[in-house]
């Protein structure tokens, strides 16, 4: 008999929270653009397409959309007796994909554009960043425990790595050429992203990898993340932004 892992209605009911915390920290943040010059609304922009994304998909997971059925077959080994084999169902929340691979590198824009990094090495890091979304969809995909699926997992990782060391390398530097203040709110605000950043795979590893959470779970845990790399990070940001004019991109 197939065996089906999905949400209850405590995942529905959770998903149904973060669009509502998306909501309005769209509304909040495009109010807070109205508040400065059009000249002056880069962060503004950035940082409410991210939050607009988030809400639509959210809405879409929410209402039952963006979602799939991962098929693996799991094989029991018993001595003496023909292996056994179960087929199992388990959601693949793909809706968080297409999030991610628009949101994240918004996400990486903001903070390039604080750091005040040069164009080239601000691609670079988007591009890695998009790169390591969209492999860890074919790792999500992976249909069994294969080697592939992990090695998907690996090269994701890598390009995550290859984010990272961009960030810390040349963006600290450039962030600390435009004073301490900048400098210092760079190391803060990117230390705080890098923390949350970090947990995303180990979350994956154990709900989606090798199904050690329930859907349940992994639906709470990525929704307290998503809130943190988002709206806290989003309003962080705006509001640091707002009192700090040594902040300003000239873009
Ligand atoms: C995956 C699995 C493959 C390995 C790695 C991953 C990293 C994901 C990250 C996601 C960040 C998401 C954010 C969302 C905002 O709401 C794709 C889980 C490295 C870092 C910040």
């Amino acid at each position: 008999l197939p065996e089906y892992q999905d949400a209850t209605e405590t995942g529905t009911r959770t998903l149904w929270v973060v669009f509502v915390i998306m909501l309005l920290a769209t509304i909040v943040f495009s109010g807070m653009a109205w508040t400065v010059p059009i000249s002056k609304r880069l962060y503004h922009i950035v940082t409410t397409l991210i939050v607009i994304f988030a809400s639509l998909s959210y809405f879409a997971m929410a209402s039952g959309h963006g979602i799939s059925y991962h098929h693996v077959v799991v094989r029991e080994s018993h001595k003496h007796v023909p292996d056994t084999t179960t087929d199992l169902y388990r959601q693949v929340y793909w809706a968080r994909y297409v999030d991610w691979s628009l949101t994240t590198p918004l996400l990486l824009l903001d903070l390039a554009l604080l750091a005040g990094l040069s164009g080239g090495v601000i691609l670079m890091i988007m591009v890695a960043d998009i790169i390591m979304i969209l492999t860890g969809l074919f790792a999500a995909f992976g249909t069994e425990d294969t080697p592939q699926k992990w090695g998907w997992y690996a090269i994701a990782c890598i390009a995550y790595l290859v984010v990272i060391w961009h960030l810390v390398i040349h963006g600290r530097a450039t962030a600390m050429n435009k004073g301490g203040k900048v400098g210092n709110f760079f190391a803060a605000i990117g230390g705080f992203t890098l923390v949350i950043w970090t947990v995303y795979p180990i979350i994956w590893g154990i709900a989606d990898g090798s199904r050690n959470m329930n859907v349940d779970e992994e639906i709470i845990a990525y929704a307290v993340l998503d809130i943190l790399a988002k709206p806290v990070f989003g309003a962080w940001l705006l509001f640091t932004h707002a009192s700090m004019p040594e902040s300003n991109v000239e873009l």
